[in-house]
């Protein structure tokens, strides 16, 4: 059994997993919590670690407004900002709250 660091894949998950972390675990929403995104591999290619796929820079409804801008700074990790809400490119080393997902896939492992 395993999982991994979450990974935003769709908006429905994204406003999905932001009512859960609101209104069930009571988080304000000035709140970012990590999550797997990361261009830590390759500079502005947006990976989730642990999953296969990537999250398209075009992609705009899942990203905070003039994200992801991550070359112009060291913010190589993406945080999900409660209250956009979106991702945005964070320096790796911030200590915030991170999150985590099991799927069956990865607890069939
Ligand atoms: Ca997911
Ligand atoms: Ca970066």
């Amino acid at each position: 059994m395993g999982g991994a660091l979450l990974a935003l894949e769709t908006e429905t998950e994204l406003r999905g997993v932001r009512d859960v972390i609101v209104h069930t675990y009571g988080l304000p929403v000035s709140f970012e919590v990590w999550t797997g995104l990361n261009d830590l591999g390759v500079e502005d290619v947006y990976e989730w670690t642990g999953f296969n796929g990537t999250l398209e820079k075009s992609t705009r409804n899942m990203w905070c407004p003039n994200e992801p801008n991550s070359w112009t700074d060291t913010g190589d990790c993406g945080a999900f900002s409660l209250d956009e809400p979106g991702l945005k490119m964070l320096a790796c080393n911030l200590n915030m709250f991170y999150m985590c997902e099991f799927t069956s896939e990865l607890m069939n492992l």
